[in-house]
């Protein structure tokens, strides 16, 4: 049987890309900025994705591309028997982090209902924000209710295949996304208090920075790139070995970055132009936004497509985290598509219910403090996804070998590597050395060694 490809490169640019904006762009980049200095945490991340999530997202792309098979058996094609345990790894982070990634998409489409309703722009007082969410919340059946329709719209996605489901899917969903949020921003930018907002957002406030910014800053750019969940690798999987993946990938970082800065200046636009401050963490969505949508005129049209926009931005991510298990059940236990994409959506459904329930029943059920949510995110985003991409740089940086890998890049991207032959020495100093050894020194520091 033929394996599946994408069936243009635009597809392949916009299925990444699709993975990769997601609620990391538009709901944590904004609140991170906000409480992180501005502008300066934004050079900051700028410094991440160059010396580390650029090459790391390079590298997973490469190694599914080379190997054209899902992580684990491509783990163990270039690094031997033992490697596809680091292949598995990330099929298991990526599966995580569908199943909590799908409990908060789940509110977001569920205050897409409410916006639509008209319920999200008629507060009078901002403890009534404050109390309707806590309502929400406190409602078990309302989360997981959203949580099962979410998941549900991704695996309907899934079950039509690479091409016909997620390649279309993007196709539809990005420029949908794209289109709302320009209308956003141009709404953003032709109110009153805009320039406020811009100066607050583009103002580098150094004062604030500590080390433990880089490492928010670095798992920002991890997590926002989709790296260390088997998402690359797959996705790199079904691209064709003639693609130039310096310029299909590039464009990807430019884009998840774009979208990151202009969600940034639609909220600090509209947050500030209503006298409110977009340094509120997690809550920006939930209190500040419909406060804010409450005091302007269109705050209707406004909640909808905002919230339109975060649940299509989840939407492609989800159905990204999901595929590198489909693909490895579809490719090494022989299973047919469909009943991949329903085990894997059932499992992820059932995993993500304690998530989902982590803010009202089992609210008291913690341990050392945290919630399932708590420790699910952690375990995944903090744990395994720095841990999935230190095994890819080190994969093709030391074991499978830098010039190899690198010889292999080059393929359908001969002209782009003689135009900058910088590139491969870029190359190399990241997979080899940089790479590796920064993200080893944030993992560290995140279990602790460096407290
Ligand atoms: N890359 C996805 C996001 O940014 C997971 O939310």
């Amino acid at each position: 049987m033929n394996r599946a490809s994408w069936g243009s490169r635009l597809g392949f640019i916009l299925a990444v890309a699709g993975s990769a904006v997601g609620l990391a762009n538009i709901w944590r980049f904004p609140y991170l900025v906000g409480y992180h200095g501005g502008a300066a945490f934004i050079i900051l991340y700028f410094i991440c994705l160059a010396l580390i999530g650029f090459p790391t997202f390079i590298a997973e792309i490469l190694i599914g591309r080379s190997t054209q098979t899902n992580p684990d058996s491509a783990f163990r094609q270039l690094g031997g028997k033992n490697w596809s345990w680091g292949g598995k790894l990330t099929i298991i982070t990526g599966f995580i982090v569908a199943s909590f990634y799908s409990a908060v998409a789940g509110w977001i489409l569920g205050y897409f209902i409410e916006a639509a309703l008209g319920n999200l722009h008629l507060f009078t007082e901002p403890n009534q924000v404050v109390d309707y969410h806590s309502t929400l919340m406190n409602t078990p059946w309302w989360g997981v209710l959203f949580h099962f329709i979410f998941m549900m719209g991704a695996t309907s996605v899934l079950f039509f295949g690479v091409r016909n489901g997620i390649e279309r899917g993007n196709k539809i969903m990005m420029p949908l996304l794209f289109v709302i949020l320009f209308l956003l921003v141009a709404q953003g930018l032709s109110m009153p208090n805009a320039k406020e907002g811009l100066t607050f957002l583009f103002y580098p406030d150094w004062s604030v920075i500590t080390p433990a910014t880089f490492l928010i800053a670095l798992s920002q750019a991890f997590f926002t790139l989709s790296v260390g969940q088997g998402t690359l690798v797959t996705y790199g999987s079904y691209l064709k070995k003639e693609e130039n993946l310096i310029t299909s990938a590039f464009p990807i970082i430019i884009i998840d970055t774009l979208v990151s800065i202009l969600a940034s200046v639609a909220v600090f636009t509209i947050v500030f132009s209503t006298g409110l401050k977009p340094d509120a963490g997690p809550d920006l969505l939930f209190h500040t936004l419909p406060w804010a949508f409450s005091q302007i005129t269109g705050g209707y049209f406004l909640a909808f497509l905002f919230f339109l926009l975060v649940t299509i931005a989840a939407l492609t991510s989800e159905i990204s985290a999901l595929e590198p298990l489909i693909a490895w059940l579809v490719d090494e236990k022989g299973w047919k598509r469909t009943k991949a994409v329903l085990v894997a959506g059932l499992g992820a459904f059932c995993l993500g219910i304690p998530s989902a329930l982590s803010f009202n029943l089992l609210k008291e059920h913690t341990w050392q403090d945290q919630t399932f949510f708590d420790w699910t995110h952690w375990l995944a985003s903090d744990l395994l996804i720095p841990i999935g991409g230190i095994l890819a740089v080190i994969l093709v940086g030391w074991k499978w070998g830098a010039d190899k890998a690198i010889n292999h890049l080059m393929q359908g991207a001969s002209v782009t590597f003689k135009r900058s032959p910088w590139l491969k020495i870029y190359f190399k100093f990241c997979f080899k050395y940089c790479s590796p050894f920064l993200i080893l020194l944030v993992f560290l520091s995140i279990i602790g060694l460096f407290r």
